[in-house]
């Protein structure tokens, strides 16, 4: 997969580009990324890349042009990429939408903003879809950006060493993990739970799978309501934990 990111700050994205997983897919040949500087496409004297906004108002605006000259410089052919927008007014990243993209043939251009906005013009003419990465306000793009190529890249086969089982993530997905216990067994007189010391298997997948659920339960109810359907373990797992509650 092949990622193009454009930014008025490119440096930004060097040192997480650098660590651990994304560093050895890129050398595995499994994922390219490219960042590039907005600034390098701005045609006029100055290299401004923003301006007032029309109608008046406070802030800046991202001129359209530096936008639409950097994505046909990097890729002038529409049909062999897919350009993503950066904005607070998107619709909301998740796993699915993730997994969706790992799947993608197409060059992913990724365009991130500064200041107040970014001319409508090029949500409308040059991106293919505005994507946010959540509720709370950001100062720009690029951390977003960085979120959807580590979630993306995560899932390209290959990327992720054998520690990591794509089994037990497909059988969790969509509720929330599991506690995690390791040695010491006791620490500051705080006990791991037994059943973990136990050795039965059976049981200690039946307390991960309930303890998931009540944390999801607690934490994060519209995962549940959200189901398509509860297995019948759940069902019986989420019954006992409610009986439990009412102690
Ligand atoms: C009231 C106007 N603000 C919109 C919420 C202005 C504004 C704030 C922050 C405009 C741009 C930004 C910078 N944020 C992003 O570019 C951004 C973002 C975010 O702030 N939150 C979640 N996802 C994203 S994706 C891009």
């Amino acid at each position: 997969m092949r990622f193009d990111v454009i930014s008025i700050f490119p440096e930004i994205f060097r040192a997480y580009i650098n660590e651990s997983i994304i560093k050895r897919a890129i050398k595995k040949g499994l994922i390219d990324i490219n960042i590039h500087n907005l600034r390098d496409y701005a045609k006029n004297r100055h290299k401004s890349v923003d301006d007032y906004p029309y109608g008046g108002g406070s802030g800046m605006v991202m001129k359209p042009e530096p936008f639409f000259e950097a994505v046909d410089a990097i890729c002038p052919d529409k049909e062999k990429r897919r350009v993503i927008m950066l904005s607070p007014s998107g619709v909301n990243f998740n796993q699915t939408k993730a997994m969706k993209l790992s799947r993608e043939k197409k060059q992913l251009i990724l365009l991130c903003g500064r200041y107040e906005a970014i001319d409508e013009r090029v949500a409308s003419f040059l991106a293919d879809e505005e994507i946010s990465i959540g509720d709370y306000v950001l100062t720009g793009g690029e951390l977003p950006a960085l979120v959807i190529i580590d979630a993306v890249s995560r899932l390209i086969p290959g990327v992720l060493g054998d520690e990591h089982s794509v089994e037990e993530e497909s059988f969790s997905w969509g509720i929330l993990d599991y506690p995690h216990y390791t040695r010491p067994p006791a620490y500051r007189g705080y006990e791991v739970p037994e059943v973990l010391l136990s050795g039965n298997h059976k049981d200690i997948q039946r307390w991960r799978r309930k303890e998931a659920l009540r944390r999801t339960l607690n934490r994060r109810p519209d995962l549940l309501t959200s189901r398509k359907e509860i297995s019948d373990e759940d069902h019986e797992l989420l019954q006992e934990i409610k009986e439990e509650d009412l102690k």
